[in-house]
Order: C-alpha cells, then sequence, then structure tokens
C-alpha cells in the first residue's frame, strides 16, 4: 500500500485533554464526560458495530437516502470541488459520493487517529485519481484546517447526525466555522436525526444485543486504561433514554453503589444511583434544524428524506452566495 498518498495534518489532541477533560466534569453536579472521549479504537469498533444493530435505524436510513440523493446533489453541486468530511470515522458513508461527484480532492477530519489515518489510506487505495488529506482534530474546538485555507469550492460533509451531539448553541457555532472554511459559494451537507415516536428513539440506545451499553462503558475503560485512577467500569450501569422535554436521547453511566474514585490525586464521590452524564443525542424537526442552521449562516438549499421520515439529509448553503444578496458579489 502506497502510504504516501495520504497527506497528514496532526493537531494531536490526546491524553492531556482526556485527563483534563475528565477531571473538569467529575467535578461538575451533575457529573459528565464529553461524548467526544468515546472514540478510541475500541470505541470507533463498538460504534461501527452499533451502527449495525437493527434497532439503530440511523446509519442504514442515511444511506439509503444518499445513495438516492447524490445524482441530485452532484448537479446542485458540479463536480471540482474539495470534499471535506468532519468525524469521517470509518468513511463508508463518503464512498456513496466520491464515485459521482469526483471532487479534486478529499480531507478527513477525525479526532481518533489510527482510525483516521487507516480510513483514508484505504480511499487514497481505492481512488487512486483522488488527492487525500487526513486531518487529526478535536472539531469540537476549532475547526483550522491548513490544507482547506488554499483550496476553491468546498463541500463539508458531516453525516450520521452527529450534530445532534453537541448542544444546539455548539452546534450552531461548529455549523458557523464550517460556514467560515467553505467560504462564499460553499456547501455543507449534513445529516441529522429527525424527531419521532419515543419506542423507537429509546430502542436505538438499548439494542438487544449490548453494544451500545458496551460503547458507553468503553468509556469508563479507556479511562482506566490511560488515566491513574482506581476505577472498575462493572461498576456502573449504561441509563439511556429519550427526554422529550429536552428533545433528546440521553446517555449515563450510574452507579451502582455508593463509592469513591480516585484518579491522581483527586478523591470523587458517588451516591448510590448517581450518574456520569456521558452523551446527548439531539433530534430535531425538520424546521427546527432550519433555525438553527439559518443562525450558522446557512440556508437550506434541498432536503432528502425516507419515507418514514425517521432521517433527513440536508444541504446548506453559506448564505451570501445567493443572486440579489446583500452578501453576494
Ligand atoms: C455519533 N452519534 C451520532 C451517535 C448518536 O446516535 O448520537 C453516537 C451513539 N451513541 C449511542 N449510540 C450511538
Amino acid at each position: 500500500m502506497n502510504e504516501a498518498a495520504v497527506n497528514i495534518y496532526d493537531a494531536h489532541p490526546g491524553n492531556a485533554d482526556l485527563q483534563r477533560e475528565v477531571l473538569r466534569g467529575l467535578d461538575k453536579s451533575p457529573k459528565s464526560i464529553p461524548p467526544k472521549f468515546f472514540y478510541d479504537r475500541r470505541g470507533s469498533e463498538l460504534f461501527d458495530a452499533i451502527c449495525e444493530q437493527p434497532e439503530y435505524y440511523q446509519t442504514r436510513t442515511e444511506m439509503d437516502i444518499l445513495r438516492l440523493c447524490v445524482p441530485e446533489l452532484v448537479g446542485l453541486i458540479g463536480s471540482e470541488c474539495l470534499l471535506v468530511e468532519l468525524g469521517s470515522g470509518a468513511s463508508r458513508k463518503v464512498r456513496l459520493l466520491l464515485e459521482q461527484l469526483r471532487p479534486s480532492g478529499y480531507v478527513g477530519v477525525d479526532i481518533s487517529r489510527e482510525f483516521l489515518l487507516s480510513s483514508t489510506r484505504r480511499l487514497a487505495t481505492d481512488y487512486p485519481w483522488l488527492e487525500v488529506h487526513a486531518a487529526c482534530v478535536d472539531f469540537s474546538h476549532a475547526l483550522d484546517i491548513p490544507h482547506c485555507e488554499v483550496h476553491g469550492s468546498k463541500l463539508a460533509f458531516f453525516p450520521g447526525s452527529s450534530i445532534g451531539n453537541f448542544e444546539p448553541d455548539d452546534a450552531v457555532r461548529l455549523m458557523a466555522d464550517v460556514a467560515a472554511l467553505v467560504g462564499p459559494g460553499g456547501h455543507l451537507l449534513i445529516g441529522v436525526d429527525l424527531k419521532k415516536d419515543i419506542p423507537t428513539l429509546n430502542a436505538a440506545y438499548n439494542d438487544a444485543a449490548g453494544i451500545t451499553e458496551d460503547f458507553n462503558r468503553n468509556l469508563l475503560w479507556r479511562i482506566r486504561h490511560e488515566l491513574d485512577c482506581d476505577l472498575d467500569p462493572d461498576d456502573f450501569s449504561h441509563y439511556a433514554f429519550y427526554n422529550p422535554i429536552a428533545g433528546r436521547i440521553e446517555m449515563h453511566l450510574v452507579s451502582k453503589e455508593e463509592r469513591e474514585l480516585r484518579m491522581g490525586e483527586r478523591v470523587f464521590h458517588f451516591h448510590a444511583g448517581e450518574s456520569i452524564h456521558t452523551e446527548n443525542s439531539y433530534k430535531y424537526t425538520v424546521d427546527e434544524f432550519s433555525t438553527l442552521a439559518e443562525r450558522a449562516g446557512f440556508r437550506r438549499q434541498a432536503l432528502w428524506m425516507d419515507a418514514d421520515r425517521l432521517f433527513s439529509v440536508q444541504l446548506l448553503m453559506v448564505i451570501g452566495n445567493e443572486p440579489g444578496h446583500a452578501g453576494s458579489p
């Protein structure tokens, strides 16, 4: 395999961040740990396995929508763009775009270094005509990717409804960063999970095979392996439910008993039943998401959904490029 075919930019998001953010999260009340730390190698593999579970409708539904919408998308975007995939992970969905869109370059952006490098190397091997870049970046902090500064028309691709894992204000901030990255005339193709009946949502985060449970608890295994602490992950249970007031799935790890947890010099106290809040996954109506996108500087240009309206794929364009708009040339 030609490993030199991938240009790598590494901002080194790493262990220092894990320790600092875990300590900060355990100091909060209620306790929490940011979901971006799920994705070490094992966590990324478990997430891949979640995507195969019958209850987790998101992945297969989004893939079906993408298969159908790509020809129309190519008509709207044209070829020769730089395709920037956020949270690229295994880069499977982007393959549905590459053949037909024929971008001039591809940039995979992910916090999980090993996973990013192996998936971009596979893309470079499978698509020898494509210029492939890998950017190991924590884009929940800042989206600065050197290669993107020197390129023409850009399409950002953010599939999987990962936008739902951000608090709404943070989602707006991230999309505003994306708008600045793709610039005037640039686009964002984004997967957004939709509000639906509660049993379907609850089942998707409590699969019968227990993969989501392992994924959630793997966060504690990661902390035990990478940080100095006396944590036993089996002392915590997986708890996931849809909160209809907040419009989100919440995932927690609940302490089975009262205990003390030592981490470095610090000791954290847990009551029996006290939780570490590990993830929110917001679900939106089409209108709610349009409002968020507009706050970030985007206007919706196209919307594709499955027949049951479980999931949506939306093409957003940076406001200011429309003919007649005050910001257009
Ligand atoms: C990555 N993200 C969109 C997933 C979600 O559905 O919020 C992560 C996940 N958590 C539990 N299952 C899947």
